[in-house]
């Protein structure tokens, strides 16, 4: 808590611990998994062993004569009895020269498109029958060749995944703002790089659960989902349920971290309160960590291609970007956005006057892609902040420089760029300035100058500015309602899973309300106890959330000083709310609380309009998107005789607005960093030529350990939004999304002496080791 200079505690700005954690750090945290449900069933799902192959037979009858098998389906059974297939809700709009949707059903019934794909099920007592009676599952199947190369994926004579098109495209746009042609004409200076923004794989603590119950008699099912998105799962469950929508609740308990791959609606969703309903007994599945590989989604897996023409002088003219998206077998719920925020977001910080983007996506024999922390704005980043550091090394000018001179300056905000984003507000050369100043830039330079004439550990400095579309709306819900006791509740749409929402809703809800944030509950994730709210993803919860709680907040307080006005019989205008207490201006010794307020409104002298629970429940609607920012700064070192990188000192100047609780949004910035600094130095989903996913367990894939992190250098400036009453903007995943140009940028920074001019990611030390072997 900080004090105002009026003595009045300040919630907003203050460093306030979670509230969230100490049950979580004491394992008394409820996730999916730890639902008990009495007669619960298990649920197992046989995924197909081969990447792409025709289905000839699956027979079930042996794994159901296991004693303890309760029923085993396939699509065949199950599919035509679900109303709708599963959910892809980005409509493509006249920029898609091409456009296709395959339709996915939970289980697969014709062909298997890849390793992985989900073809039949059994239920049993318990999860290790289930898990053996998969095992007496016959699966016959024919295989088929396999695409695994997007670049590859159009050739003539490659295997077509979905037949009923004769290619495997699924969608071609482009984009062009400007003439971009005529600049690379006139260009003094051009640079390419082509970057292959390696496929990762989302590591949530918790893999994916789903748990449900049927009653038959009330038509009503429970289910609870390690999901991000709730109400979505409602609707989405009544839509294919053919159920009324109020006859679901759907639940997130504890979710153990989603990073945009749970705000996907899968199979599994569907299955588990299917069977509850067919079966009518609850039936509960919980996926391992190699089954959570195989069955969520996937992320990133673009090539770019950024070409730049700019002066002498190092002002860019053009942008002009060529995307190869690897879709996988099929879409997600949200797949074709990603590219297009990567092209959306393509110029970066940038003022450049011409753009053009052309998309192709392509469907090829490997698990879904989805939105993984950033989903395409760190694609965008890193295509645009690489190619400044080639455009700078080529003109030979300092990175920061040629930034610098390449900056939209203050005074153009709102910015519209080029192709059609509009930047609410920005001071990028202020972020920039401040992270070189923290580190003392040109010390760094002139240690590296030291070490390349002396010999030693190679040195690199790399830097990136990035700035990011966040705070998606068209609505969220933030109902607040103070009770009889004085005490309020909160009431959100979003869907936390480790952001500490409830936290941070408080601490807006009481310095608006002037009732301490241990009085304020914030409720969340239960259709039954919020009955709308679209969810979190996309760093949308405080700048659309937070504010509808801010909205409802101050709605309340305003006719709580009315009901106020009319028990103290004063006038409205003169009524204040001080202390937690409501009394006529200059009048503090007649005073009334919360609670009387809260109490008052049921007494009948009150005009009938102020009468009635002391709630405001509108949603908050933005006007817009907001464009956080920052800029990052890191030094490197790599051991010439291993190739082995040490990140030794990483600082960031983050710009997400006005920051409502510092300690959060640093935990949000470390945790951003460790996922963009992963997928620079270690991560990679690796398949081999015929779509095995070689990565399948946390022995083979590289998750980054503690003690690969340096120790962060956290700072920011706040610049904030005037798209929302709270001035804020999204920091959930602004450090990804900065962090891998920054760590890129450093170490072929530090072996540019050799030539190096780009290198694809992860940079394994083995990849460096080989290059010093090549080129020292
Ligand atoms: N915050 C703040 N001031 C601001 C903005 C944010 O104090 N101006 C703090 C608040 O405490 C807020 C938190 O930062 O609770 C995150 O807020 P916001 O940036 O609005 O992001 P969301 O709450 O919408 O979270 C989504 C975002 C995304 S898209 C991914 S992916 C992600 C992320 O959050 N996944 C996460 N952070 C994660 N953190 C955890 N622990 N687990 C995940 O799966």
């Amino acid at each position: 808590m900080t004090v105002s200079r009026e003595g009045i505690p300040q919630f907003i700005g203050a460093r306030v611990k979670r509230r969230e954690d100490p049950a979580l750090i004491t394992g008394q945290g409820k996730y999916v998994a730890d639902i008990h449900l009495d007669g619960a069933l298990y649920m197992a799902v046989l995924r197909s062993p081969c990447a792409h192959a025709t289905i000839i037979t699956i027979d079930t009858s042996e794994a159901e004569a296991l004693p303890g098998v309760v029923a085993a389906f396939t699509g065949d059974d199950i599919n035509p009895q679900l109303a709708v297939p599963l959910p892809m809700v980005v409509s493509m709009d006249e920029k898609y020269s091409v456009k296709r949707n395959p339709r996915r059903y939970p289980l697969t019934t014709d062909k298997v498109r890849h390793f992985g794909d989900p073809v039949a099920l059994v239920v049993a007592t318990d999860q290790y029958i289930a898990a053996d009676a998969l095992e007496l599952i016959y699966f016959d199947y024919d295989p088929l060749p396999v695409v695994v190369d997007p670049e590859a994926a159009l050739d003539d004579g490659v295997p077509i995944l979905h037949e009923v098109w004769d290619n495997n495209l699924a969608f071609r746009w482009s984009d062009e703002g400007g003439d971009v042609e005529a600049a690379f004409a006139k260009a003094e200076t051009t640079v390419e790089v082509r970057l292959v923004n390696q496929r990762v794989i989302p590591n949530a603590m918790e893999p994916r659960a789903v748990a449900a119950t049927y009653d038959s008699e009330a038509n009503a099912l429970t289910v609870w989902a390690s999901t991000q998105v709730p109400h979505a799962v409602q609707e989405y469950l009544a839509e294919v349920l053919a159920m009324p929508k109020e006859q679901i609740r759907v639940i997130a308990p504890e979710v153990g971290g989603g990073f945009g791959a749970k705000g996907n609606i899968y199979g599994e969703e569907v299955l588990v309160p299917f069977l509850a309903r067919h079966l009518g007994r609850p039936v509960k599945w919980a996926a391992s960590r190699s089954e959570d590989y195989l069955s969520t989604a996937h992320g990133r897996d673009q090539i770019n291609i950024i070409r730049l023409a700019a002066d002498r002088a190092g002002h860019v003219q053009a942008a002009d970007l060529k995307i190869i998206v690897d879709c996988g077998g099929y879409y997600s719920r949200v797949t074709p956005a990603i590219a297009a925020t990567t092209g959306q977001m393509m110029t970066g910080v940038y003022d450049i006057p011409n753009a053009r983007v052309e998309a192709t996506a392509v469907f090829t024999n490997k698990h879904p892609t989805e939105p993984y922390r950033g989903a395409g704005r760190p694609e965008a980043a890193y295509l645009i902040e690489r190619a400044m550091d080639v455009l700078a090394d080529e003109l030979d000018m300092d990175p920061a420089e040629v930034r610098q001179r390449n900056f939209i300056p203050p005074d153009k905000f709102p910015y519209k760029t080029v192709l059609n984003a509009t930047y609410d507000s920005g001071e990028y050369a202020r972020a920039l300035s401040r992270v070189l100043e923290l580190a003392d830039y040109q010390a760094w330079r002139d240690e590296q100058a030291r070490r390349r004439r002396e010999g030693g550990k190679l040195m690199g400095i790399g830097l990136a500015c990035y700035v990011e579309v966040c705070g998606f709306g068209p609505w969220e819900a933030g109902t607040i309602i103070v009770e009889a006791d004085g005490k309020a509740t909160v009431l959100t749409g979003t869907s936390p899973h480790g952001q500490g929402h409830e936290t941070t809703w408080a601490q807006i809800a009481a310095d608006t309300l002037q009732i301490p944030p241990e009085d304020i509950t914030v409720k969340h994730s239960d259709t039954a106890i919020v009955p709308r709210g679209i969810g979190t993803f996309g760093s949308r919860s405080t700048p659309v959330g937070g504010s509808a709680v801010l909205q409802n907040a101050e709605t309340v307080r305003e006719r709580a000083k009315e009901i106020a006005a009319h028990l103290l019989e004063a006038a409205t205008p003169d009524m204040v709310l001080e202390d937690g207490r409501f009394h006529v201006r200059g009048l503090p010794e007649r005073s009334l609380s919360w609670q009387d307020v809260a109490q008052g409104t049921y007494n009948d002298s009150l005009p009938p309009e102020l009468r009635g629970e002391l709630k405001s429940d509108d949603d908050f609607k933005p006007k817009g998107e907001t464009y956080p920012f920052g800029a990052h700064i890191c030094m490197v070192e790599i051991d010439p005789e291993t190739g082995d990188i040490e990140i030794v000192r990483y600082l960031t100047v983050d710009d997400c607005g006005r920051v409502i609780n510092p300690l959060l949004a640093e935990g949000q910035v470390h945790g951003g960093l460790a996922q963009g600094i992963g997928q620079a130095l270690f991560e990679q989903a690796v398949y081999d030529e015929y779509g095995n996913l070689l990565t399948g367990t946390l022995m083979d894939y590289a998750l980054p350990k503690a003690h690969n992190f340096p120790r962060y250098e956290t700072n920011r400036t706040e610049t904030p939004s005037p798209l929302n009453p709270l001035g804020v903007k999204g920091i959930g995943e602004a450090a990804t999304i900065g962090s891998m140009p920054t760590v890129v940028n450093a170490v072929v920074d530090a072996l540019s002496h050799l030539g190096v001019r780009h290198l694809d990611t992860p940079l394994t030390s083995e990849k460096i080791w080989q290059i010093l072997q090549e080129r020292s």
